[in-house]
């Protein structure tokens, strides 16, 4: 807990920093969108993943001002690649707490009003368990972004229980299927059902899909042969600082 102390300070120092995953397009082998991860930089210790501080934030409160500290930054961001010519759309996660916050949404809604980012370079990833708990409330939160113009992706899909039906009424753009069934679905032939069935499934409602953890040639080149849109992993990219990032867009500096 004192850790969770020190967050207002990290904030305030810029010591709370985002990352950028590439997410590689498979029809035009190029990276036009990105996840957004964030990393503490702490003097003393180096990087703290968020996996050490994020449930934290989320049981003390801070989780709101910390998600609208990174939403700003990934806006600037996403507005000086927009000045080099390389707009992109950047996914930033959504905890399952702030989903069905009216405060949160308010102010998400307050922030996009004020920046000269479209809201469509957004999308807003929610995991199929946070989208479970409420079902309702996910689905009036969902509809609000949708109006927003940001766009909704569905972390971890595979993993939560959702049903067809349910997926049927959410307003997503995007899929991601969880790196679980993902990285040996080459190998694995329960697997490979499972990732086929579901890109046809969410092809067939205008949804696009990205795997996640690709971490070998023979994983993405089975993504590739059963049309999956978007490839995301370690053998594509680790996440990396911002400055590292432009060399997937090309030479601009
Ligand atoms: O980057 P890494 O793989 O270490 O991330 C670990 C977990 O932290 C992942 O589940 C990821 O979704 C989550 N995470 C990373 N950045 C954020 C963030 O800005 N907000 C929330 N809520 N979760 C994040
Ligand atoms: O929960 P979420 O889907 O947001 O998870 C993102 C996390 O997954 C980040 O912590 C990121 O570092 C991690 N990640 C990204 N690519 C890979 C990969 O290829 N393999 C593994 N094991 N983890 C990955
Ligand atoms: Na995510
Ligand atoms: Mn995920």
């Amino acid at each position: 807990l004192s850790l969770m102390s020190d967050l207002e300070d990290a904030m305030a120092a810029g010591h709370i920093e985002v990352f950028y995953q590439p997410k590689l397009s498979l029809s035009t082998n190029r990276v036009t969108s990105v996840e957004a991860l964030v990393r503490w930089r702490d003097p003393e210790r180096g990087f703290i993943g968020p996996d050490q501080f994020i449930p934290m934030a989320e049981q003390t409160g801070r989780i709101q001002a910390l998600t609208l500290h990174i939403l700003a930054i990934v806006l600037n961001d996403a507005s000086h690649w927009r000045s080099l010519g390389y707009p992109m759309t950047a996914g930033i996660n959504i905890s399952a707490t702030l989903l069905t916050s009216k405060a949160f949404n308010d102010e998400v809604e307050a922030l996009l009003a004020r920046s000269s980012v479209p809201a469509g370079d957004l999308i807003f990833e929610v995991t199929e368990s946070a989208a479970m708990d409420d079902q309702e409330a996910a689905i009036v939160a969902l509809r609000r972004y949708r109006d927003l113009g940001v766009a909704v992706s569905m972390d971890d899909y595979g993993t939560g229980q959702s049903t067809l039906s349910y997926i049927q009424l959410l307003p997503l753009s995007e899929l991601k299927i969880d790196r679980s069934f993902v990285q040996f679905a080459h190998q694995n032939a329960s697997d490979a059902i499972l990732v086929q069935s579901t890109i046809d499934l969410a092809h067939r409602l205008g949804i696009k899909v990205v795997a996640e953890g690709i971490e070998d040639e023979a994983c993405l080149e089975f993504l590739r042969a059963n049309h999956c849109d978007l490839a995301q992993g370690y053998h594509i990219s680790r996440p990396v600082p911002v400055a590292d990032l432009l060399r997937f867009v090309g030479d601009v500096r």
